[in-house]
């Protein structure tokens, strides 16, 4: 890899005079003012729960513009928080930050956010099978016997979480949902989350791209309910490669297989401090990104 493309690797936001309005493992939110939030998408790779060292190239970017694909693609089902991702409509205040901003970033609407999270699964894997295995349940929800890890699920299914105090998810049933935001509201949200899961899972899978399960983050705005956060990014879904596909094992994932495979090799005992990453490691990964965005939308990312 060469040093430019190390230096581009964008690992921590600096904005001085900026708020943070929140923080995640590779995403940042700022205020902006009462009505808006800069929304920036970091180079930051994490597994496992920990953030690595190293930083994947054009990471930030890619999963930014798989957002704003997804959000153009879904504007008929859904109103979204975005309310421009053009640097050069950003407040004169973000002008001298272009160069970190200029396509790993957006202002949204500020909303008022549901303290669940919409978790969409169309197969089964990660704590569902976890949690299928012992009770032959996900989230209360009884499902047919005999299903094999990574199997579709005969209809896709609803799984709202809410972020437990150690920070992990912890699923939720839908009557505890019901219980958190009002009957009305989880009705909407789950008819909503499981109608975009459909419409983006029947997309993705003619672009080769199986989405197994994904997360939605909603929240309320003037124009009602509004789907913000990320959407249907690598990051905030399983991504798992169609061509490889066959239920009865763990898949490779599309983007992070390469991490994984590494850590494995050094047999990384997942405690801190995360190992940071062989510069090949890095740049086969980041070439797994811009590969998802061109296979997802037949677009090249302006790099
Ligand atoms: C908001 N988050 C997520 C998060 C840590 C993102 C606050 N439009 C909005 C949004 C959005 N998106 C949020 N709040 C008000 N209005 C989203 C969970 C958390 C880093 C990045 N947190």
């Amino acid at each position: 890899m060469t040093t430019d493309l190390l230096d581009s690797v964008l690992l921590q936001t600096h904005f001085p005079d900026l708020e943070i309005h929140a923080s995640g493992k590779v995403r940042d939110v700022y205020h902006l003012d009462d009505e808006s939030l800069l929304f920036v998408a970091t180079d930051r790779i994490s597994a496992f729960d920990y953030i690595l060292a190293t930083g994947i190239p054009h990471k930030g970017s890619v999963l930014t513009q798989i957002s704003l694909f997804w959000f153009d693609f879904l504007s008929e089902l859904v109103p979204n928080h975005v309310i421009t991702a053009d640097v050069a409509k950003y407040p004169q205040s973000l002008r001298k930050y272009a160069d970190q901003l200029r396509g790993r970033s957006m202002v949204v609407r500020r909303a008022e956010m549901f303290p669940v999270e919409c978790v969409v699964r169309g197969y089964i894997s990660g704590s569902a099978w976890k949690e299928y295995n012992s009770t032959g349940k996900v989230c209360g929800m009884a499902l047919p016997a005999g299903l094999r890890e990574s199997e579709a699920f005969p209809e896709p299914i609803f799984t709202p979480s809410t972020k437990a105090v150690s920070g992990h998810d912890e699923n939720i049933s839908f009557d505890r949902m019901c219980k958190i935001v009002g009957t009305e509201t989880a009705s909407h949200l789950r008819d909503l989350a499981l109608n975009i899961y459909k419409k983006a899972a029947t997309y993705a899978r003619q672009r080769g791209i199986i989405i197994a399960d994904t997360k939605f983050e909603f929240g309320r705005t003037a124009k009602g309910i509004t789907l913000a956060d990320e959407v249907l990014t690598p990051d905030s879904s399983r991504f798992w490669p169609a061509e490889t596909y066959a239920p009865g094992r763990a898949q490779d994932s599309y983007d992070k297989q390469y991490v994984r495979d590494y850590l494995e090799e050094i047999r990384w005992n997942k405690q801190p401090p995360a190992p940071s990453l062989p510069q090949e490691v890095a740049r086969r990964t980041s070439e797994k990104y811009l590969e998802a965005y061109f296979q997802l939308t037949g677009r090249r990312l302006d790099e």
